[in-house]
């Protein structure tokens, strides 16, 4: 598979309207700074994605890690075939896939495509390397309450942030807690949306899911809220400090009689090296009864949590930089965002990436992982106190899709040193993935595929900005001119 072919400085000859005889080239999912929707593109996942290793298999499908061709980012790969999976489960899959597309936080993975044929549908979603927080415990035994803390702090804003968007998760289990990748102080991500659920009221749930040693006492009464989640989060958070499950029990019906009972026995000799906060924490969330059990936003200002995370504004680096570019940034168009979420996907900088993911949670006070206008307001005054920024007018602009709420996404766009991003020498890589047919020149259809549901009278300007030789084609230097001139 041609994936690193240099055709960029070749003369081209194609025109723009030979296009159509390449025949139907794979989409580009569209990512745009504004609410994403769901695209499903057809073709055939293995043109675009080649298979590096075999991660395991399911009676659906198996699941992989694998490497796009021409850009060589890797990613993770769950199939399903078709033969072996029933309707139903394809629309509960393709369900899953829109509520997690709903969700914009950096502790909860990201489906960045899905692909489907005739044979299977494909999701592809960002890899994580470092292996599941099961696996982390049964090597440590238990974690010390500082490594702890700072760990399930993330997991209860990638919660938070669920509910905040009226998301249940049902099936939070250590199992469902991944590691980024395998540095000491690697992010983790929430995964496995597959049991997922929007509450449209108040205990609208009925189904009995999740894996038993999690599931909140409730759930085998079939009437429940998303406080089922913080029951389960609360059972991590038990098996993280003690290293083992709060309710045991040699057969199922001894755990679920031992998990409606509820009793901790936090005074057991396994429990005595734990804080008087952490007990206090652990009994807070197991509570039998949902409507006495802390509410997501609840534990992330319990003491216990703040004690160990005591991250203010300003004990995070580079924070006015930051700002200083999220002051600058002034995107111009629709095609201007999706040309610059684009790069995005193809060039990250994980440590610039990082600083920035803390500055969001920083100033996002209430973790439920959406910046207000009165946080972003408080983070200025305290970063640059004699700016004559207009907050208002800066929120405008971030909020790109008018939501009232500044999203992760919004925030990374906005703040991203894109100077620093379009010079690098990955952008090849970027003109690469769109040049359908590898010819080293860029026509208009070849936008169009990657970014549709753009007006005609932007792709004008944009020819018109950046054809600097006017033969109707963008080269490489060409996209790039135009890019570093707008970043
Ligand atoms: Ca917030
Ligand atoms: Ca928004
Ligand atoms: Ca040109």
């Amino acid at each position: 598979m041609g994936c690193c072919n240099s055709k960029v400085d070749k003369p081209s000859k194609k025109k723009a309207e030979n296009l159509k005889s390449l025949g139907e080239p794979l989409k580009v999912a569209a990512i745009s700074a504004e609410k994403p929707k769901l695209v499903i593109q057809k073709g055939k996942v293995g043109e675009k994605y080649k298979i590096i290793k075999l991660l395991g298999t399911e009676k659906h499908g198996s699941y992989f890690q694998v490497m796009n061709v021409k850009t060589n980012v890797e990613r993770f790969l769950k199939e399903y075939i078709k033969a072996k999976t029933s309707k139903k489960t394809l629309e509960q899959v393709l369900e899953s896939i829109e509520t997690l597309y709903g969700i914009d936080h950096p502790n909860v993975v990201k489906i960045t495509e899905v692909i489907e044929s005739d044979e299977s549908l494909n999701i592809i979603a960002e890899l994580c390397t470092g292996g599941e927080l099961t696996a982390k415990i049964s090597k440590n035994k238990s974690f010390s309450e500082k490594d702890a803390a700072k760990t399930f702090k993330d997991i209860m804003l990638a919660i938070s942030c669920c509910h905040a968007n009226g998301i249940v998760h049902r099936n939070i289990s250590t199992k469902t807690i991944l590691y980024q990748n395998q540095e000491s102080n690697s992010e983790i991500k929430l995964v496995d949306f597959s049991l997922s659920k929007k509450m449209k009221h108040k205990h609208a749930l009925k189904e009995p899911i999740g894996s038993v040693q999690y599931m909140a006492p409730e759930v085998f009464d079939k009437e429940y809220n998303e406080k089922c989640d913080i029951w389960s989060a609360g059972v991590v958070l038990y098996i993280m400090l003690v290293g083992r499950p709060p309710f045991g029990g040699h057969k199922v019906n001894d755990i679920v009689a031992s998990i409606k009972e509820g009793k901790l026995h936090l005074d057991k000799s396994h429990c005595q090296h734990l804080s008087g906060e952490a007990k206090d924490l652990l009994k807070k969330m197991l509570s039998v009864d949902p409507e006495a059990r802390l509410s997501a936003q609840q534990v992330l200002e319990h003491q216990w949590i703040k004690s160990y995370n005591n991250d203010t504004i300003s004990s995070i680096p580079l924070t006015e930089e930051v700002f200083a570019h999220l002051i600058r940034h002034h995107s111009e168009s629709k095609l201007s965002d999706a040309l610059f979420s684009f790069v995005a996907t193809q060039i990250s900088d994980s440590a610039e990436d990082k600083i920035l993911e803390e500055q969001f949670k920083a100033m996002d006070k209430n973790g439920d992982g959406r910046l207000t206008l009165e946080e972003i307001e408080s983070g200025l005054k305290l970063l640059s106190p004699g700016t004559n920024v207009d907050p208002k007018k800066l929120f405008s602009e971030i909020d790109r899709d008018h939501s009232g709420f500044v999203g992760y996404t919004e925030f990374m766009m906005a703040s991203r040193n894109w100077k620093k991003t379009v010079q690098k020498e990955e952008l090849e890589k970027v003109f690469q993935s769109l040049d359908i047919g590898s010819d080293g020149q860029l026509a208009l259809n070849d936008f169009k595929n990657s970014f549709p549901g753009i007006d005609s009278s932007e792709w004008a300007d944009f020819f018109k900005a950046a054809d600097a030789n006017q033969d109707g084609l963008i080269s490489y230097e060409e996209l790039k001119e135009y890019l570093i001139s707008r970043a």
